[in-house]
């Protein structure tokens, strides 16, 4: 039987291409803590698990994600079979509440070693893949409209992105239209428009917003009230025609299973993160689908190993009406693969190869790696 030897973590720190506003943080710089997984027959599996600006965006952060990891997780799992991920997962679930990125970045591991020691990719073990390729989005949040414009502009004429998606809530909401529609006109038919408010506004803005963003054409609005009030993100999915997409308010298969009863989005945004590894969220995906709901595989901004562990996740559904956004590298001002994964003609590649599809740039994870060096300021709450 194979074991599992040693799990160990790291803290990477990359600068992201330019700063990314989001409503409750403005992100320089992406801290991805990933999991190298060593099992007794000398293979390796691994993961990663990254949200987003510290503390503002979930409970969650690197240091906790890293930590839970190193004093909980490792210890339980280390001497087990490697083969028995299942068990893995359940052992997990049942000695350590919540910390689902935790969970998610050793999960990925696993997998992507028993990929590896099968000789077959991770989406094989999801029962194989249905596509090579998928619609990847692009996020919009430089917080200048102009900038946003341009990139979009530069985006559609490069075949990279067709589908984009805005970040407000920081605003008024008044403005925050303003800037929807500026955008939306300037892309016109070649591009959709959609918007995260990532929880900012209160029930009563949301009225008002959803309706202006149906005006501007904006076909698609992310999160716009706080994650547990689910009441009143099922009055704004029952009461406009925008469509209302579920993303803070989809912590696993249980949060999955309580929006869909309560009508309470017409799309989930599934991250692999947040629902806690790749067979959490295939049993979200299982529920919004029998729920007839819209489907997008949504992304914690990670590096390109934990994308691509999603996409070998995401390959698997059939029923990905709304796309991905699977774009985490493209926002990193550098690569830590050996072999990035490709964007073309507006869609992301599935990695091939075994396990999760990709190896590691030594040198790179050297060079970003936070105890390697001095730590890049992380600036949140701008
Ligand atoms: C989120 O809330 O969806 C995903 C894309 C992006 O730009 O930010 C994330 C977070
Ligand atoms: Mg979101």
């Amino acid at each position: 039987m194979t074991r599992i030897d040693h799990i160990e973590t790291l803290i990477l720190d990359i600068p992201t291409i330019r700063g990314h506003v989001l409503s409750m943080a403005t992100m320089r710089v992406q801290s991805a803590v990933l999991v190298r997984v060593r099992f007794s027959d000398g293979s390796e599996g691994l993961g990663e698990g990254t949200t987003i600006g510290g503390l503002t965006y979930g409970p969650e952060s690197p240091e906790s994600i890293r930590s839970a990891i190193d004093t909980y997780i490792a210890p339980a799992l280390t001497g087990r079979d490697a083969d028995d991920v299942n068990g893995a997962i359940h052992l997990m679930d049942k000695l350590v509440r919540g910390n689902r990125i935790a969970k998610a970045a050793v999960e990925i591991a696993l997998w992507d070693g028993l990929g590896r020691r099968l000789g077959v990719p991770v989406s094989r073990l999801f029962g194989g893949a249905v596509t090579e390729r998928m619609p990847v989005a692009w996020t919009l949040a430089s917080g200048n409209s102009a900038t946003d414009i341009d990139e979009a502009l530069q985006a559609i004429e490069a075949r990279r992105h067709n589908i984009f998606k805005l970040k407000i809530g920081k605003r008024s909401v008044r403005e925050d239209i303003a800037h929807v529609a500026r955008i939306k006109e300037a892309v016109g038919d070649r591009a959709a428009i959609r918007v995260d408010v990532n929880t900012a506004w209160s029930l009563h803005d949301a009225r008002w917003g959803l309706r202006g963003l149906q005006e501007v054409g904006c076909e698609l609005v992310e999160q716009p009230v706080p994650a547990r009030d689910r009441a009143a993100l099922a009055e704004l999915t029952q009461g406009y025609e925008i469509a209302v997409m579920a993303d803070e308010a989809l912590n696993g298969p249980e949060d999955a299973l309580a929006v869909t009863a309560g009508r309470a989005a017409d799309v989930l945004a599934i991250k692999v993160a947040q629902s806690g590894g790749l067979k959490r969220a295939s049993e979200v995906v299982a529920i919004g689908q029998a729920a007839g709901l819209g489907l997008y595989a949504g992304t914690m901004l990670e590096t390109g190993l934990g994308t691509a562990a999603a996409l070998q996740l995401f390959a698997t559904v059939e029923t990905l009406r709304w796309g991905t956004e699977m774009f985490g590298p493209l926002l990193l001002t550098d690569e830590i693969l050996a072999e990035p994964i490709r964007y073309a003609d507006f869609c992301v590649e599935v990695p091939k190869g075994t396990g999760i599809g990709v190896t590691l740039d030594p040198d790179k994870v050297a060079f970003y790696r936070r105890d390697g060096g001095p730590r890049l300021k992380t600036v949140a709450g701008e």
